[in-house]
């Protein structure tokens, strides 16, 4: 037994969670919550916001490829986190905290975050940065991110399944899914946000390439899409050390429990939803998103 407790580094890492306006966050997040308060954007900023699991790491890498013309030893100079930090993500190694490697790069800066747009830093909208969100189905959502728990030590402890999707329902770490997705829906139109899906990506990515493009301003030739487009696959991502997260620590990340690509599927849900959890997901569903008609897809 002493054995496996030092085999079980979860035991020390896992976060317990505070709020920020209702919004359940990682503790560390919380203490240092001035700092996000405090950030300056500058106008030519990009950011990345996405509901944890929905395409994140994918949007982040196609970026990079168009804002360098393709250039692939350039999307490689660093890992994603590096490239692209993670806003309101603090920890002990500062190439994981987003605004202590934020405040070293000059713009235009590409930043991530998991934040509802209600916590976005308002000099945010106040410099007419862009932005990119991305959504994904409830149910794929929640089925990634159930296996990214499991695997980073650093998330609070995800438990068994049937209990975790109820805790998904309700509202879990960086706050309700449903919430989330309808909070950028209904800005869209108002701000400077395009929004995307993961299954339209999985679709047709060279067109949703195309549209991130443009909104980038950038004039990125058919040739380059689909070069973009072919060094973007999940397998070519999986691959690419540089954007699949395996130079993060396994005592952050237990790639034993789930890969960070794990299978990047439409419909992975199927296998993981019983029938009866379908239904009481489902009736839910229904009735959270009663009041918007954003138009997800659950297969392709
Ligand atoms: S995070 O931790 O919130 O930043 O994670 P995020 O990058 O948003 O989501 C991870 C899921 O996206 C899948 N993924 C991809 N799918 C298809 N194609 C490509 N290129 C790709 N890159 C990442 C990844 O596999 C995770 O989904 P699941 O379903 O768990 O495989």
């Amino acid at each position: 037994m002493a054995n496996n407790d030092q085999t079980k580094p979860e035991l020390r890492t896992r976060s317990s969670l505070k709020e920020i306006q209702g919004i359940p966050l990682l503790e560390p997040i919380v203490t240092n919550w001035d700092r996000v308060e405090k950030f300056k954007a500058f106008p030519e900023d990009l950011l990345i916001a996405t509901y944890p699991k929905a395409g994140t790491t994918w949007t982040q890498e196609i970026v990079d490829l168009i804002l360098n013309h393709g250039d692939a030893d350039q999307a490689r100079r660093a890992p994603t986190h590096v490239r692209m930090p993670f806003l309101e993500m603090t920890a002990p190694n500062p190439t994981l905290s987003g605004i202590t490697q934020l405040e070293k790069m000059g713009p235009p800066r590409v930043i991530k975050t998991h934040l509802p747009i209600q916590l976005v830093p308002k000099t945010f909208w106040d410099a007419g940065c862009k932005i990119i969100y991305v959504a994904r189905n409830a149910k794929d959502n929640v089925v990634s991110y159930f296996h990214f728990d499991r695997m980073n030590l650093v998330q609070p402890e995800p438990g068994p399944w049937p209990q975790y999707l109820h805790k998904f329902m309700k509202g879990q770490w960086w706050g309700s899914w449903y919430e989330h997705v309808k909070g950028y829906w209904r800005e869209r139109e108002n701000k400077p946000i395009l929004y995307l899906f993961f299954e339209d990506m999985k679709k047709d990515p060279a067109k949703e390439i195309r549209r991130i493009s443009e909104f980038l301003g950038q004039n990125t030739s058919d040739q380059l899409i689909d070069n973009i487009m072919q060094m973007t696959t999940f397998a070519a991502m999986r691959e690419n050390p540089m954007a699949n997260y395996s130079t993060i620590p396994e005592t952050i990340f237990d790639r034993q429990a789930s890969e960070f690509l794990r299978k990047g599927e439409v419909g992975d849900w199927k296998n993981h939803f019983s029938s009866q959890e379908n239904k009481v997901f489902e009736e839910h569903y229904n009735t959270m998103m009663a009041d918007v008609d954003i138009p997800f897809c659950f297969s392709v």
